[in-house]
């Protein structure tokens, strides 16, 4: 682009701004207009995102059945502080004061997940007309908002009643079957559908490490069994919408892989962690976009491999129109010759700088490197980000105000390198931050914070955080700020 292009560009952002009407800080971007260097693609679609069980609470209304997160978080020692989905953000009631928090913020897309429970309280059989009906509220209050829903069939709350759980074969059909059911009812409105959050985290989280609903710790076999019928229930959820979707449904999935980091950005680093990408995510993510085991994970697995039917691969490879990503944490590697694969793990280090969750290791370059490397490997049509955001120690000041500035710091950084990434043509489409409002963050309970909207727990209140206001500038110019 020339200096006059440049020129005309930045005015007509300047302009846009000066329509926009009362920004925070807008006097500079209106002088000079945006920078090219810090826009993002025109069309670029901003969201948020929350879960069903983190924030709905009513897990006894309208018919809701138990999921295996009521049960889990009720049994004491599980979650911190005894901390429970009982009440959660109550936004099964304040549902249109969330979708007004939305609006505020001036986003275009919002990321929600249901909870499969209220539908098929038994899991399967008989659907609930009532739980139904709640998703149909949300669903036009945010039409109505202007606001785009992204659909999450399924963010961990699996109905308790069906047997066995994910160790059962049938769980997938039964996924499907729900998945199917919930498009057909939807798709005149809704859109976009994403199938499962983060197969990682729902199968070895509760199935291996067992720090999760269900809380177990499974031999390789069975641990590998679990995984397998995670990107099963993936692939036939995909078929299941195609099916009964009336007209322009896009599917996806949204998954955590683990994104790897090259050290250092030479050729040979990068092929590393692209080599890292597509192996120790062979479970998962490289399952679903190839419809393949690779080898060197069936061979890892040995005896323990998965037991795969005639037509599941196939199924878990169905194709997608998009991949979101969950993006936190960065895994670093280097180039290693004499390693399985050419690349070695480099661990995090004492000085490694994180955020409120110990595991929440800051490493803004996962944004670019998770991007390029799920493009390089396996060229979806469209990427987004599903998930982004962090913990912090939010604290009120007098005001009753959160300047939760380290949480800006962490987002600016990362948005930086997903910029970076959609500036170099790799198909980034869209960013949901997590979270709309701090929730029930899992085995942490409440006491992990990941809002833009601050929730005291005790009144409901919400109260947008500083880090929503710099949200909703960014939104507004549509580049980093
Ligand atoms: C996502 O998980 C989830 O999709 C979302 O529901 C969640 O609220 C959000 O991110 C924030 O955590 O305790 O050290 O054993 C991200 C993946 C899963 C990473 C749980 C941390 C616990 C690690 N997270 N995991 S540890």
């Amino acid at each position: 682009m020339d200096r006059r292009d440049f020129l005309k560009t930045g005015m007509a952002a300047g302009g846009a701004l000066a329509a926009g009407g009362t920004g925070m800080v807008a006097g500079v971007a209106q002088a000079a207009g945006v920078p090219q260097d810090q826009r993002f693609p025109n069309g670029f679609v901003w969201g948020c995102a929350t879960a069903s069980y983190q924030i709905e609470g009513a897990v006894r209304e309208d018919g809701r059945g138990p999921s295996i997160w009521d049960t889990f978080s009720h049994t004491p020692g599980r979650v911190a502080n005894g901390d429970t989905g009982d009440v959660a953000c109550d936004s099964y009631h304040r549902y249109a004061e969330d979708v007004a928090l939305l609006k505020g913020l001036g986003v275009g897309a919002y990321r929600m997940s249901i909870a499969w429970s209220r539908i098929f309280p038994e899991g399967r059989g008989k659907p609930n007309p009532k739980g139904v009906a709640y998703y149909d509220r949300v669903v036009d209050a945010l039409l109505a908002a202007g606001i785009t829903p992204y659909v999450t069939l399924f963010h961990w709350d699996l109905p308790q009643a069906l047997p066995g759980g994910w160790q059962n074969r049938d769980t997938a059909k039964a996924f499907a079957d729900y998945a199917g059911f919930m498009a057909g009812k939807l798709s005149d409105r809704v859109h976009q559908f994403m199938t499962v959050n983060e197969l990682r985290c729902f199968t070895d989280l509760g199935h291996v490490q067992g720090i999760h609903a269900p809380g177990l710790k499974l031999d390789p076999a069975a641990a590998n069994q679990v995984r397998h019928h995670g990107v099963l229930a993936h692939g036939l959820g995909v078929q299941a919408i195609r099916a009964h979707a009336r007209g322009g449904a896009r599917v996806g999935i949204a998954d955590n892989a683990n994104i790897y980091v090259p050290a250092i950005e030479t050729p040979e680093h990068i092929a590393a962690a692209k080599a890292a990408m597509r192996n120790e995510n062979a479970m998962f993510l490289t399952a679903v976009m190839e419809g393949r085991y690779i080898d060197s994970y069936l061979e890892a697995a040995g005896a323990a491999a998965p037991k795969v039917q005639a037509g599941d691969m196939a199924a878990i490879g169905s194709p997608l129109d998009f991949v979101a990503l969950n993006i936190y944490t960065p895994t670093f590697v280097k180039a290693d010759a004499s390693a399985p694969g050419g690349y070695a793990q480099l661990p995090h280090l004492a000085s490694s700088p994180r955020m409120a969750s110990p595991w929440l290791y800051v490493g803004p370059e996962a944004g670019y490197w998770g991007v390029r490397t799920v493009s390089e490997l396996w060229n979806p049509k469209a990427i987004y980000i599903s998930e982004n955001g962090c913990s912090a120690d939010d604290v009120l000041n007098a005001a009753g105000r959160v300047d939760d500035s380290d949480r800006i710091m962490y987002l600016r950084n990362y948005l930086g390198q997903f910029r970076r990434a959609a500036s170099e043509g790799y198909p980034l489409n869209g960013y949901f931050l997590w979270s709309l409002m701090d929730n029930f963050e899992w085995a942490d309970g409440y006491g992990k914070r990941f809002g833009i909207h601050h929730v005291d727990f005790a009144t409901q209140k919400r109260t947008p955080k500083l880090s929503a206001l710099w949200y909703r500038e960014l939104i507004r110019r549509n580049a980093l700020v």
